[in-house]
């Protein structure tokens, strides 16, 4: 290890950065000058190992992987720097003796959310894994000046607040001009001859200069320094006095604009596509910046571009940073002057696909007059992509026009961006099994029946630094005294805990730091939400975006029936449950909205009945982001997975919880089947509909959520309280919508097209499993403590290598520090 700093060398530097940066003495300064001056201690070190680890990777001329991604959602990067350096007790004790607590000092780093849920985070776990495992990787990202919008809960409603989290200088980034690149929008496109050749003339255009900053990116105790690096825009053309008389006063004008504009906000949309003119102009502003540089960077040491993706792999988080196939077909027709059948075998041995999605609200359709006129050439690199595509499909299929309507990648005036990722990939991959399955054998069946070599799995993980070392020090610190650290770098170590799981006294010592946990969370609820929980009671969380496939709206239907037993029948009595939410919706989707809503709504009416004894507690848990995503996973028991089958492609927090040891109550839907076949399915509550089940009522019809409404009392009782006013007496009508949606059908001729009513009993059954099963407490910490033995697959450092096998190829450095 690098330059390994005593406590008292910590304090020395903590207290010269004071005095540097706020000419003050350590006694003046503010907790939050204090985390400057820790962060830049950290930075010191930081910076020799990221040195380091870029002349190791210049020395053995490696090859790269750059992860493409419109969103890296990395959470606080102060406390697992300190971790990663291997210095949190130093520091700790430096601050302490400082007169500062390290934990109050991480609290003052703004939550960086440069993303909107499972996808940014994925990124930023799957960073975490590559530095960890020695892997030469950038991130190439946006730098959005507002990120994620903290969520504000005002009358129950979700209320958005501007993210300012470059209000303060982010201490951690380095801003790297000397790496800036031209990017350009709109214009027109020349043809001329030159030598008997074509020669294409982009004229006419507006451009910025998209200026990286590089934030660093640790592995665990490895020197290894790998970088995320985020793009900026700043005008080209600055306003100057000469200008003012002439036209151009009005262009410099545009492009001071168009700087501002492009890198203002995170599109807080999660799994909805929304044909924003902004949304395409950041993505290609980001890509072309990233490849112009990755371009350069391999033309210091290489001169056969035809030999690219030997050095470089470009794998492309979702569609959102597609138009890299056609911009890196653009620089080798253009500018490295290759023809099409060389640059397309480069481009199409570089770039590869991973989705997250099958549903078809979410798949990004370019309007073409829209795409055309922002990105002339590349346009015209898409038609000819698209010409030559659809010839190959007639030549594959001859006389079948249905196919060419199927996969073309230009149809119905619209560019398919899945499309042409898959066209112009040597890799599509899947996010979980069962996901990919679906991608195979329905939504993308034509392509893999055409390139069936393209398409594998690459199931989801977590980094268990962040979500057990980090997140939850009690039972980080317990695993490590009975298996040792192992773990810690290689997940599958954990399964050694099976030797404690029939042994009492482990069990016992499990439950109780999952206790400890708990009343850690409820601390934080009664100072968030002025809400008295009882640590006792048994915690069941849903914590994730907002949305409708989700179904937040069947847990809390589910809340409701509950109280109505409560309330009603006599005989009926419940082991105390506290139902936790957390949850953000986009803020133009006005349903999710509602649902919050109505859960805040039903939390007021129940939280406030005395008559029930407390039985039930309802919490929604404003701002739902990294930071404190970190304290409600360690304390939950139950861990609600409960989407409709087929929709969620893997799920993250599944993982999360399960490290953790919650027990999933979920549907086989994403990563829940992989789950339940690590811990056996006695072992998970599991209900619903299959997702084979689902999807054949979405092509043949046949349920009717009328039917179990007009049959079942229970059910019909609760959605009657839709718009009786019982939760919404000051406004009866106020969940019609919700009410109607469950039970007429939509502008699709379908009504409950999440399947609600037709899970409900089978979720309720689920939820009654629970509550017996809690009431034997040997039997639930064995099941509880199996969870965490059970969670080797899901660390995205076995996720990493399965990329690194089987798509990215890549060699692993180890960076060595003189002592
Ligand atoms: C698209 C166009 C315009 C604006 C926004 C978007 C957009 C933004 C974000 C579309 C989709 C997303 C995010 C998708 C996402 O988070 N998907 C999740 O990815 C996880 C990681 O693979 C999976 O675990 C989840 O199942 C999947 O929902």
């Amino acid at each position: 290890m690098n330059k390994r700093l005593s406590k008292s060398e910590f304090k020395a530097a903590i207290e010269s950065n004071i005095k540097t940066l706020y000419r003050k003495t350590i006694d003046e300064a503010t907790v939050d000058q204090v985390f400057q001056a820790v962060s830049y201690a950290v930075k010191d070190i930081i910076i020799d190992e990221w040195i380091a680890t870029h002349d190791e990777y210049e020395k053995q001329d490696v090859k790269v992987l750059y992860y493409m991604s419109m969103e890296f959602l990395i959470g606080r990067t102060l406390g697992n720097n300190i971790i990663n350096i291997g210095a949190i007790k130093e520091v700790r004790e430096a601050l302490s003796e400082l007169g500062f607590d390290l934990n109050a000092v991480e609290d003052k780093e703004p939550d960086p959310a440069l993303g909107n849920g499972g996808l940014g985070r994925l990124a930023a776990c799957f960073l975490d894994s590559l530095a960890t495992l020695g892997y030469p990787a950038y991130g190439c990202g946006i730098r959005y000046r507002y990120g994620m919008f903290k969520q504000k809960i005002e009358k129950g409603y979700q209320v958005e607040v501007p993210d300012e989290w470059l209000k303060n200088p982010y201490p951690f980034e380095m801003k790297r001009p000397e790496y800036a690149y031209e990017v350009k929008f709109g214009g027109n496109v020349r043809v001329e001859k030159k030598d008997g050749k074509d020669v294409f003339i982009h004229e006419n255009y507006n451009s910025v200069r998209a200026v990286p900053y590089d934030l660093p990116i640790l592995g665990y105790k490895n020197n290894v320094v790998n970088s995320l690096r985020i793009w900026d825009a700043e005008a080209i053309t600055n306003f100057s006095l000469e200008h003012f008389d002439r036209g151009e006063y009005q262009m410099a004008v545009e492009q001071e604009n168009l700087a501002r504009t492009i890198v203002e906000v995170l599109y807080p949309n999660d799994n909805h596509y929304a044909g924003k003119e902004l949304r395409l102009k950041q993505q290609y502003f980001f890509i072309s910046a990233s490849i112009q540089r990755a371009i350069a960077r391999y033309k210091e040491k290489h001169n056969d571009i035809k030999k690219l993706h030997e050095k470089v792999v470009f794998q492309m988080n979702d569609t959102h940073p597609t138009v890299a196939v056609p911009e890196l077909m653009r620089i080798l027709l253009d500018e490295e002057g290759l023809n099409w059948d060389d640059a397309w075998a480069v481009t199409t041995k570089t770039c590869a696909y991973t989705n997250h999605t099958i549903m078809s609200e979410a798949l990004e359709k370019w309007p073409i007059d829209l795409f055309s006129r922002l990105l002339p050439r590349i346009y015209q690199i898409v038609e000819e992509i698209n010409r030559r595509f659809v010839e190959s499909i007639k030549k594959a299929y001859p006389g079948n026009e249905e196919k060419v309507a199927d996969m073309a990648i230009l149809y119905n005036n619209q560019v398919r961006m899945a499309y042409m990722a898959i066209v112009g990939s040597f890799s599509v991959n899947g996010v979980a099994r069962l996901h990919t399955e679906i991608l195979k054998k329905q939504e993308l069946k034509d392509f893999y029946l055409m390139m069936p070599e393209k398409f594998n799995n690459k199931t989801n993980g977590i980094t268990q630094r962040r979500f057990l070392l980090h997140a939850n020090e009690l039972l980080a610190d317990w695993v490590s005294k009975k298996i040792g650290s192992d773990w810690i770098c290689n997940l599958s170590a954990i399964s050694k805990l099976k030797d404690y799981l029939d042994d009492e006294k482990a069990a016992m010592e499990f439950m109780d730091i999952k206790h400890r946990n708990k009343v850690r969370l409820a601390a934080y609820i009664k100072e968030h939400n002025n809400i008295e929980v009882d640590p006792d009671s048994i915690f069941d969380i849903q914590v994730k975006r907002l949305h409708e496939y989700k179904r937040q709206l069947l847990n809390i239907l589910h809340v409701m029936y509950l109280y109505n037993k409560l309330k009603d029948d006599d005989g009926f009595d419940m082991y105390p449950r506290t139902f936790i939410f957390g949850a953000k919706a986009a803020a133009g989707y006005r349903r999710a909205k509602l649902t919050i809503k109505l859960i805040n709504s039903v939390a007021d009416v129940i939280n406030n009945d005395s008559s029930i004894n407390g039985k039930i507690k309802v919490v929604f848990i404003e701002d739902y982001k990294v930071s404190n995503a970190e304290i409600i996973f360690a304390a939950a028991d139950v861990s609600e997975q409960i989407s409709t089958a087929s929709k969620e492609a893997s799920g993250t927090g599944n993982m999360k919880f399960m490290l953790n040891g919650a027990i999933t109550l979920g549907t086989m839907d994403g990563a829940n089947v992989e789950i339940v076949e690590e811990v056996g399915k006695d072992n998970a509550f599991i209900f619903g509909l299959s997702s084979d089940e689902v999807i054949k009522y979405e092509k043949d019809g046949g349920y009717d959520p009328l039917e179990i409404f007009n049959k079942d009392s229970e059910i019909r009782k609760v959605l009657m309280q839709l718009t009786n006013g019982y939760f919404s007496a000051e406004n009866p009508g106020m969940f019609k919508e919700i009410y109607d949606s469950l039970l007429y059908p939509d502008e699709g001729g379908r009504a409950d097209i999440y399947f609600i009513l037709k899970d409900f009993n089978s979720y309720a059954q689920a939820h009654e499993r629970i509550d017996k099963a809690y009431q034997n407490k040997k039997a639930w910490a064995r099941m509880a403590l199996l969870q965490t033995a059970s969670c080797g697959k899901f660390s995205s450092d076995r996720t990493i290598e399965e990329y690194v096998r089987d798509i990215w190829h890549l060699k692993k450095v180890e960076v060595k520090m003189p002592k």
